[in-house]
């Protein structure tokens, strides 16, 4: 049963998301990419909220905001939690921020009340989860298990700037990359609210889900190249058109997916070039995005792409090289954390209902330095995201973050006791 406290809350949470929303470099559109402006703009709001919840507040060497709220004992073990506070392009939302509001209210409510954790708490708002300015995705949370890779500063975006140089702009510093590696101190955990960005829950009617595991993907480009000529002077039968074998890739990507059944795969972007109307197409890229709840299973579905693209290519007469831009194995959400979710849903007189996740998540870069797990709040209209038109409901706000709080102060004597 909601009390006018939840319901407030939940009402307040949207507000924030509404404001932070305004901060997008396409306008009326919400696209908030790493290390633009609007980063900027939304990561210094969010370190006020930060600030005004008892949190010091910072940027990184990586640029990912990070607020503190002291243990109760000065040495005491840090429990991470937070999201991503980058968007995708023509957003939703709620998207990330809402992990990044719900952990900023829990810790408003310990300072609200002068009550400190045998934890100190960490909300960390991650720069870039998605990955649509430099195409790699995670790297704030990659960074922080270990995982960063010095090439990925010379990456640059398609207007030409690298990781670098867009670090450096953000007031950022790139040569400070192994400072934001967490694996000499980790944090006992990290746990992560977000939308569930899907239908299940909602179908359910069930306002919250603890999440078993993240589903692995992999992302690449395929570069094709065939041969520019006239449209209207080369035979039909002569010709070497790249856009004519990536519309063919892209259903052999359909077909191979959906016989698989537990595999989804996307081509999200496809460039044409020199898109000319009357001149046949001879470079095209195109994106690839692969996942499964299976790491055997999807990568195993990528050989059956790869082998049918390159069949497609050379009855063609088309060049192809595929670029990998990322990988992550499926990473499987720690059972004593889903434990402290599912009690603290179960004291609310909640069911408890335990789903995987389809969407990739900062949490899944965390197995390799600390155990991690995710709670799900229900999205409305039919759970779509990646989307404008995604929703979420006060009052789940609100449950959602009341669990989050109310988990919290478990985590620390879950990870005590023997696994
Ligand atoms: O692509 C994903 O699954 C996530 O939204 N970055
Ligand atoms: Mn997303
Ligand atoms: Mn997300």
């Amino acid at each position: 049963m909601l009390t006018d406290d939840d319901r407030a809350l939940g009402v307040r949470l949207l507000a924030q998301a509404d404001a932070l929303a305004a901060f997008t470099e396409e306008a009326p559109a919400l696209t908030r990419t790493y290390l633009g402006p609007q980063h900027r703009a939304a990561g210094d709001c969010l370190a006020g909220l930060m600030r005004e919840a008892g949190m010091d507040a910072s940027y990184d060497a990586l640029g990912n905001l990070v607020g503190r709220y002291p243990g109760a004992q000065p040495d005491a073990p840090v429990l991470m939690i937070g999201s991503h506070m980058d968007s995708v392009r023509n957003a939703g939302r709620y998207d990330g921020l809402f992990g990044i509001l719900s952990a900023i209210a829990c810790v408003a409510g310990l300072h609200a009340r002068g009550a400190r954790l045998p934890v100190a708490l960490e909300v960390v708002a991650f720069g870039d989860e998605e990955g649509v300015r430099f195409g790699i995705t995670l790297i704030g949370s990659k960074a922080m298990a270990g995982a960063f890779d010095p090439a990925w500063l010379s990456v640059r975006d398609r207007d030409g700037i690298s990781l670098r140089e867009a670090l450096v702009a953000f007031g950022a510093d790139p040569d400070a990359w192994p400072s934001v590696d967490r694996r000499a101190r980790p944090p006992i955990a990290f746990l992560e609210s977000h939308i569930e960005q899907g239908p299940v829950l909602l179908q359910e009617g069930l306002p919250v889900g603890v999440v078993t595991a993240i589903a692995g993907a992999q992302r690449a480009l395929v570069h094709l190249t065939g041969l520019a000529g006239h449209a209207g002077t080369v035979p039909m039968g002569s010709r070497q058109d790249a856009l004519a074998a990536a519309a063919e890739m892209v259903l052999a990507v359909e077909r191979i997916a959906l016989a698989r059944g537990d595999v989804v795969a996307t081509v999200g972007r496809l460039e044409a070039r020199p898109g000319a109307v009357n001149v046949i197409p001879q470079d095209v890229s195109f994106s690839l995005d692969v996942r499964s709840g299976r790491d055997d299973t999807r990568r195993a579905a990528m050989a059956e792409i790869d082998a049918a693209c390159a069949a497609i290519a050379a009855r063609r007469g088309i060049a192809l090289r595929r670029e990998p831009l990322y990988q992550a194995d499926a990473a499987p959400c720690d059972p004593r954390l889903q434990a402290c979710l599912a009690q603290a849903i179960a004291a609310r007189g909640l069911p408890v209902r335990h789903l995987p996740s389809g969407a990739g998540h900062d949490a899944m870069a965390f197995p390799a330095l600390c155990p991690m797990a995710m709670l799900f709040v229900r999205c409305g209209n039919g759970g779509i995201s990646h989307h404008p038109d995604e929703i979420l409901a006060a009052e789940d706000a609100a449950i959602a973050t009341r669990v989050l709080a109310d988990a919290l102060a478990g985590v620390a004597g879950a990870l005590q006791a023997p696994a």
